[in-house]
């Protein structure tokens, strides 16, 4: 346990001399990292692609193929899964990657989630990859609908219907099937190819092309830390590499509450 302990420390060290000398960090985040608020992730031994739903594979209910024919079983799946997300809070990831940001030692955060816990943490440097259950638009009209308005909706089971035209409601979440944002994208393609460092939290790496974008920080020669229980599928010869998100964050955050919040040069 000692042992593993100096582990920990050493390569952390190495970590806080990184974000210190970085002129421009980027960080990658996804889904295991909201583990820690209770929100399952996909690909541990415990998430959501481990079972099946009403005998349906949960990819197959996320593609937009079957959203577009199959409306109400998307939203009884996700009434279950992600229309319940006000009850759950950030955690010490998303309140130190707030605290990086906050300090000035953060060119971008992107995350792969759509839980909207790095905005409520207070992240505002932060690109949802694939999109966010905060928005919703309308599949015929796009009249525009919160969160907040169609949750109730599916709470009580039903599908939520445009006021306007009473066609289906879809969240702005990137279904398998459909491309991502392309503001987001290029944004993404420029910070990774001109970053010094890039931390990837809680992501198999595996879903693309967001599983791509630290490649563009390694290939130019830059740093890459890794923090993740498993084996990502990419690892571009991480410098750094640590497997658990709670030490990692703590620590993350104890070092940041200390360091001397970066002077911009205006
Ligand atoms: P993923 O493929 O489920 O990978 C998550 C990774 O996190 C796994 O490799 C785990 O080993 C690791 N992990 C989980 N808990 C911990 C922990 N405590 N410490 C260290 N490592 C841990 O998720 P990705 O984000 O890579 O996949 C992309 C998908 C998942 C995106 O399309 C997301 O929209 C989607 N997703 C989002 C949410 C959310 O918004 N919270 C939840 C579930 C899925």
């Amino acid at each position: 346990m000692a042992e593993k302990e100096a582990v920990f420390a050493k390569k952390f060290e190495i970590l806080k001399a990184l974000i210190k000398n970085s002129r421009s960090t980027v960080v990658l985040t996804g889904a295991g990292i909201s583990t820690l608020s209770g929100i399952p992730d996909f690909r541990s031994s415990s998430g959501v692609y481990a079972t099946t739903w009403k005998s349906y594979q949960v990819e197959e209910i996320l593609s937009i193929s079957f959203f577009k024919h199959n409306p109400e079983i998307f939203y009884a799946w996700a009434k279950e899964y992600w229309y319940k997300l006000d009850d759950y809070k950030p955690n010490t990831v998303h309140t130190a990657l707030a605290l990086l940001e906050q300090k000035g030692y953060l060119e971008g955060l992107f995350t792969q989630n759509i839980d909207m816990l790095h905005k409520k943490a207070g992240s505002r440097k932060c690109y949802e990859v694939h999109g966010s259950a905060e928005h919703h638009h309308c599949t015929n009209c796009n009249a525009y609908y919160s969160y907040h308005w169609v949750a109730p909706i599916v709470l009580t089971g039903q599908v939520p219907r445009c006021t306007e035209c009473g066609s289906v409601i879809k969240p702005d979440i990137v279904f398998y099937g459909e491309n991502l944002d392309g503001f987001t994208l290029s944004r993404a393609y420029e910070m990774f190819n001109h970053a010094h460092l890039c931390l990837v939290l809680g992501s198999s790496l595996v879903v693309q092309p967001a599983a791509s974008f630290p490649a563009y920080t390694v290939h130019r020669g830059a740093p890459l830390v890794i923090v993740n229980a498993q084996k990502t599928s990419f690892d571009g010869s991480a410098t750094l590499r640590f497997t658990d998100l709670q030490q990692f964050s703590e620590a993350l955050e104890k070092y940041l509450v200390a360091l001397e919040p970066r002077k911009l040069l205006v």
